[in-house]
């Protein structure tokens, strides 16, 4: 029996960690989807796997939207309310909190294998699920994969940054294979965010729990936990994961090929032209598994990709499933991601260009307006005074970017600019 841990980060992971164990707990939203028999994970009398879930997050109102999630396995960061989006800021409080991080994710059994759930765009997910990878394989050896939210593309600049540099850390970091699952691309799913977040959680939660049982089966041509070591080694430390169930009596041969055609993955990629290694599950009653069939789209796929791992499970009286993990030895779309990312800095930059000559403009301004000559004179003459922004009353004027300020009678006006207003000034009246 195999141990494994999952951890969600941040607000996507804890969601989609939810997700998963509300498919586990057989309460799915419909009936047909908890009848799956994902139920085993949890339910005593018919578990597979020991797994494990932990939810982490700085944000307190994410950790208790989730509602399958049990209490014990939600780490809240204190006293923090999310980290803005900034993964910097996020990288500083894993850094400060990571002790107290590994020694809770310590009290659980040894996993043979971890997987961490997270966006790359927000901030808590992105920033600590790096970093957090490298402090376990510090320790352990067991493979920690990663599954990564790739953002809706209008979501802004400052996200597809992150996303960016998030999978740049993860991939020149331990981490043991990144799976890729992109909103943008499965944005179809839903007529508003809501809905597309929760049909895209239950797919991957779906998708995940399929990938675990087939680990941990003893199915009738066995994958294991080394075979999917070895294909998510392939490639370039890249995946995705293809799907599809037949609602009605479909022949398995186009089973197969919608689980790796557009419709059934969970990232964009052209199989046949980036895919560099393969496993694929089949699951159902045996009278849907023809032979024939399976060997020649297996085949197929082999011809393309290079190696495929095959596994078939019956379940008798179940219609065909196919799950297929592919790994990717290049990703077009992921390169439109990191362009999308790389004019986004270069924009910010121009930004951040233009505030800082705006801002040397006002310290020019500053110097001839405050420290007129006619003005010097009386500083210098009389005592010392402490002004800050806070002391500036409406009876000083209104000036572009800042307020002219008289300190006191014989004071005469100085120019305070909003730029500064941090900042305590200490001049001679
Ligand atoms: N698929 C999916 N994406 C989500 C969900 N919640 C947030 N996101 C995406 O995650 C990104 C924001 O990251 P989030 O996880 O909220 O940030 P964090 O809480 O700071 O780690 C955005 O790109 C969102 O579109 C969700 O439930 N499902
Ligand atoms: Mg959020």
């Amino acid at each position: 029996m195999l141990n494994v841990l999952l951890i969600g980060n941040g607000q996507c992971g804890n969601r989609i960690l939810d997700a998963v164990n509300r498919l586990s707990m057989n309460r799915g939203s419909s009936v047909k989807e908890a009848s799956g028999g994902l139920s085993k994970y949890f339910s005593k009398h018919k578990y597979k796997s020991n797994v494990e879930t932990v939810a982490i997050n700085t944000a307190i109102n994410d950790l208790k939207e989730m509602k399958f999630t049990k209490a014990k396995d939600r780490i809240h960061i204190p006293n923090l309310h999310g980290v803005g989006a900034n993964r910097k800021y996020g990288k500083e409080v894993f850094e400060q909190q990571k002790g107290m991080i590994m020694r809770l994710l310590e009290e659980r059994p040894r996993p043979d294998v971890a997987f961490v759930i997270t966006s790359a765009s927000g901030g808590t997910g992105s920033s600590f699920t790096p970093p957090l990878i490298e402090e376990i394989k510090k320790v352990h050896d067991y493979p920690v994969y990663a599954i990564v939210i790739l953002p809706f593309r209008e979501e802004g600049t400052l996200y597809l940054q992150n996303a960016a540099f998030m999978l740049k850390e993860l991939r020149e970091g331990p981490c043991d294979g990144v799976i890729l699952v992109d909103n943008q691309y499965l944005k179809s799913i839903g007529g508003n965010y809501q809905d597309a977040y929760d049909g895209i959680n239950t797919m991957i939660a779906k998708r995940l729990l399929f990938l675990l049982d087939s680990l941990d089966s003893e199915m009738m041509m066995v994958t294991d936990l080394g075979d999917f070591k070895t294909v998510m080694s392939g490639g370039a430390g890249l995946a995705t994961i293809g799907y599809a169930k037949a609602e009605t009596e479909t022949p398995i041969r186009n089973l197969i090929q919608n689980s790796v055609s557009p419709s059934g993955l969970l990232f964009s990629t052209d199989v046949y032209q980036e895919a560099s290694r393969a496993m694929i599950i089949i699951k159902g009653d045996k009278k849907y598994l023809s032979i024939d069939e399976i060997s020649a789209e297996v085949e197929k796929l082999t011809s393309a990709v290079g190696h495929v791992f095959k596994g078939i499970i019956i379940q008798n009286g179940e219609l065909p499933e196919v799950l297929c993990v592919l790994t990717l030895s290049s990703a077009e779309a992921l390169e439109g991601l990191y362009e999308g990312a790389v004019a986004a800095i270069n924009t910010e930059r121009t930004k951040k260009d233009k505030i800082r000559r705006e801002k040397e403009f006002d310290s020019s301004f500053l110097s001839i307006d405050g420290l007129e000559p006619e003005y010097w004179s009386r500083f210098l003459s009389v005592r010392s005074c402490d002004i800050r922004f806070r002391d500036i009353r409406p009876r000083n004027r209104r000036h572009r970017n800042g307020y002219m300020v008289s300190a006191g009678r014989s004071s005469g006006w100085t120019f305070f600019s909003d730029l500064l207003k941090n900042v305590s000034w200490s001049f001679r009246t």
